[in-house]
């Protein structure tokens, strides 16, 4: 929707809806240039409200009629919305007839045209897209739905729940009628008329019920669908094991869809999937590709029971069921991993990336609590805060509660409010209730303010050793730094989760003063308040303290620690994301270092022997150093400084990682030898942790080559990438070619294209590798915008729009942050066509400039200048002048 002045909605404003639907009855005449809507409502005045008239959502439809109790009623447009005046009766029938345009929807929200199919999105606000209707999630009705269309172009009509009944018609058309027996929001709705196949499986739940499962693709793609329908049992079966929670439906299908604005959506029994998330082939896609379509499976299924059995009374409670939701697919891939280290692996990747995006995120214009309290644009708050911190939060109540207590606060949360649209209150309320003597009962509100302050709390701690007493006594503090809006804000429950090691590694028992005897060598203590003192006793050595393990919050961690500490708990720590974190924490301290100085980066002697000491290291898995190997990436660094010079970034992190290829050859060369797979083709922990160190490995060795001159790697690289049998060898070697920029890059990326020219989902790669390769001399920013001029590049898919623009913004940040701005007015440019086609495309990637204020010059300005100038623009969308508009308050 265009609109001219800001339109804010907020939280405390909230009523509940006039009217209620409670049953609907749709009927389509499918047709991509213009399809015809028939929608019967029946609608129940809500007599807790005053007598009101009837205001309906409506967006970009053509209204044909309008009938209550089968007579025409006068109506009026007010504020995009449809009025009519109240009715007599406090129940009647309203039925609409209306047209829309799919083919020319190019928002992809509400029914839109994807190839020769017509699918429909209806989160947050797409349904009003679709019919006029109160589109908002706590109106809950039951839907009948009549699909009619041209049988050879839409073989395949769906809709949610059951079907009903279906044949033909006249006309080469056919029809299909469905119902869903459950009660839910709009935002759940959807139908699918395509041309697709299936492959099927039946499966009986523990209970003895049978299901039927369809994973819908195109013709010719169905051989990809395996691994998506290994996941969809899989998470069947989680979700009754560990939560109790079975499906509910006799069918329940994935459709996959090439143009999609997200990952997928979890619509009631017909989840929609962007492609990218069901597709998978070992020679097509990569580890990583197999993990995400695992855990987005597992998401949208798990939504079935936390989202839409239970939905969210207002978008305000997103983070109720995003939260949650992610909480919930993290702990299932995390099961799924299998081993201690395998687990931990993931919850490395899991902090990774809340700390790139969501940390900076809360530290800029954008930042929000978990609970927002205001918006202009809801689809802006699909964020990193309210899905990944979100999920932290649910994190520190399972902490706090144990993974038994979770299970009970889950039971008694479905006991109160399945089949409602509730709150986040709510659920913390029955986490709460169904564990009184934990220090969640005992603290709710303070647990509460999770929910309403945003930005990230800062922990301070330092220990101090009394050899003399044998105690070891830790003093806590935290602070959550003001924001616009945001100032003197409370205290937070925070679980701290902590280990003494002694300067040997050995971990010491833990017994708190007035303990009678220890317990165990790992415990929680929890913080309440802004300080705290906690004194361990018969402490026999010094020790380093390990805080925070596993991360058990969402804070950023001063532990004042030395190198020294940290080269302990690298060394010896058993909480393996501690002794991860312990790494990062070297190279950060020296990138720091480096920034501060004008002196060519060096990297001293211990910080290289660890280094060597975790590749040696035959205890350690293959994923776990991997990750260890990895320096922090520049888009973290960004965030941990303050001023950041995105270039001087880059050379220094560049020079570091250069200095480790080259002092540690020997081991990159031993570790690529050490970790070919031999076996066939499994997408597992084992597996890919192999393929994730020697392609590291490969990339080193490649790099120093491309230092040295030798041209032996970049052959056996060359050598690797034409004879892979799998897609993450395959990218791996192309990438350590392109990312060295080796002579060898540029006949691999034409034999690359040649081999998967047909298949979108590789293609997709081939443009997202060139553009974030590591930028040396402006040529990677220079192929970014060449290869947008490429037969194959295209604004209006979002997977292929993405592969370069986000490649660019998002992984790339020494090729966007040019000295001579060419990166940011290419930002602007595409800001701006973006916004004209898809404006949640637009107003996502106009985040890119999000942290502008912490740049430090030249950079500041021109990417001021560079907003301003999308900011003059008269007819942004309301997402994306939203975030425009953040971005200059
Ligand atoms: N609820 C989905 C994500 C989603 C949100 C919005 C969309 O369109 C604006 C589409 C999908 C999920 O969490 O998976
Ligand atoms: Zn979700």
């Amino acid at each position: 929707m265009r609109e001219g002045t800001a339109n804010i909605v907020r939280r405390e404003d909230y009523l509940a809806p006039a009217y209620w639907i409670r049953t609907v009855d749709l009927t389509f005449d499918l047709d991509a240039a213009k399809t015809i809507v028939a929608s019967k409502l029946f609608i129940e005045r809500n007599l807790e409200q005053m007598e009101q008239p009837l205001r309906l959502h409506g967006e970009d439809l053509n209204l044909l009629r309008v009938l209550v109790d089968g007579q025409s009623v006068s109506f009026r447009h007010e504020d995009g919305m449809l009025v009519i005046d109240a009715p007599q009766q406090s129940a009647f029938t309203l039925e609409i007839r209306n047209t829309v345009a799919p083919e020319k929807n190019t928002q992809l929200s509400g029914l839109y045209a994807s190839g020769s199919g017509l699918f429909t999105q209806c989160e947050a606000e797409g349904f009003r897209r679709i019919t006029y209707f109160l589109d908002r999630p706590d109106v809950m009705a039951v839907y009948t739905v009549t699909l009619r269309g041209d049988k050879q172009k839409y073989p395949v009509l769906l809709s949610n729940g059951n079907l009903l009944e279906q044949g033909d018609l006249d006309n080469g058309r056919h029809f299909a009628k469905w119902h869903d027996p459950f009660r839910k929001p709009s935002y759940l709705f959807a139908l699918v008329a395509a041309d697709l196949v299936a492959r099927e499986q039946r499966v009986r739940s523990r209970s003895g019920r049978d299901h039927l499962l369809q994973v819908f693709v195109k013709r010719g793609d169905l051989e990809k669908t395996e691994h998506a329908m290994n996941s969809l049992v899989a998470s069947m079966i989680w979700d009754e094991h560990r939560f109790n929670l079975p499906l509910d439906l006799e069918r329940f299908m994935i459709v996959a869809v090439d143009d999609f604005n997200m990952g997928a959506m979890e619509n009631k029994g017909l989840n929609i999937f962007n492609t990218k998330y069901v597709l998978a082939s070992a020679a097509t896609a990569t580890d990583a590709d197999f993990d995400g379509i695992e855990s987005v499976v597992g998401h949208e299924y798990f939504h079935n029971w936390t989202g839409n059995r239970i939905t969210c009374q207002d978008w305000f409670q997103l983070s109720l069921k995003e939260g949650l939701t992610v909480f919930r697919d993290q702990e299932f891939s995390m099961d799924m991993a299998g081993s201690a280290s395998a687990r931990a692996v993931r919850r490395i990747g899991d902090v990774r990336s809340l700390r790139e995006r969501q940390f900076p995120e809360d530290a800029g214009p954008m930042s929000h609590p978990v609970r927002p309290d205001a918006y202009q644009a809801i689809d802006n708050f699909y964020t990193a805060t309210v899905y990944e911190k979100g999920s932290e939060v649910v994190r520190v109540i399972h902490t706090l509660v144990g993974q038994q207590g979770f299970a009970a606060g889950m039971a008694l949360y479905f006991q109160r409010h399945d089949g409602f649209a509730v709150t986040c209150d709510d659920f913390a309320q029955a986490m709460a209730d169904a564990n009184p003597y934990s220090p969640l009962a005992h603290n709710l509100d303070v647990f509460k303010r999770w929910y309403s302050q945003a930005g990230t709390p800062r922990l301070t701690a330092r220990g101090e050793y009394n050899a003399a007493n044998a105690t070891f006594t830790l003093y806590l503090s935290q602070h959550n730094p003001a924001l616009p809006g945001q100032n003197d804000k409370l205290p937070q429950l925070l679980p701290v989760a902590v280990g003494l090691l002694a300067r040997d590694g050995t971990a010491l028992p833990l017994q708190l003063a007035g303990e009678d005897h220890a317990v165990g060598t790992d415990r929680v203590l929890v913080m309440t308040e802004a300080q705290h003192t906690f004194t361990f006793v018969n402490v026999q050595a010094d020790c380093v303290p390990s805080l925070l393990r596993g991360f058990s919050a969402p804070v950023v961690l001063d532990d004042g620690l030395t190198d020294a500490d940290l080269l302990v708990l690298m060394a010896h720590d058993t909480d393996a994301f501690n002794r991860w974190e312990a790494g990062q924490r070297l190279a950060l301290n020296r990138i720091r270092a480096a920034l501060n100085s004008d002196a060519p980066a060096a990297l001293d002697d211990a910080f290289i022997e660890a280094m060597r000491a975790v590749l040696n290291d035959t205890r350690l898995d293959p994923a776990f150093k991997e990750l260890a190997l990895l320096l922090p990436s520049e888009v973290y660094v960004a965030d941990q400084v303050t001023g950041i010079d995105p270039q001087r970034l880059h050379s220094v992190r560049e020079a570091m990682v250069d200095q480790l290829a080259t002092a540690l050859h020997a081991e990159w060369e031993a570790a690529f030898a050490a970790n070919q797979v031999r076996a066939g083709y499994k997408p597992d922990a084992v597996q890919s942790g192999q393929r994730a160190l020697a392609n590291l490995a490969l990339t080193m060795l490649v790099r120093h080559a491309s230092l040295t001159g030798d041209t032996v790697w970049p052959g056996r690289a060359y050598q690797r990438f034409k004879d892979a049998s799998n897609m993450t060898d395959r990218l791996g070697a192309l990438e350590a070619l392109v990312n060295s920029h080796s002579e060898l890059a540029q006949p691999a990326l034409d034999r690359f294209h040649a081999l998967f020219r047909h298949e979108a989902l590789v293609l997709d790669k081939f443009f997202m590798l060139q553009g974030r390769a590591p930028e040396k001399d402006g040529r990677v920013f220079a192929r970014i915008k060449q290869l947008m001029q490429h037969p194959d590049f295209t604004l209006t898919n979002p997977n292929r729009a993405r592969s370069l623009l986000f490649a660019l913004t998002a992984g790339n940040p020494a090729a966007f942050h040019r000295t001579d701005a060419a990166g940011y007015v290419f930002w602007a440019d595409m800001v701006i066509t973006l916004d004209t086609l898809n404006p949640q495309l637009a107003s996502r990637f106009a985040r890119a400039l999000d942290r502008w204020t912490n740049l430090a010059e030249p950079y500041r300005s021109a990417a001021r200048e560079a907003i301003a100038r999308v900011s003059a623009k008269a007819d942004l969308s309301s997402d994306t002048r939203e975030i425009i508009d953040r971005a200059l308050a």
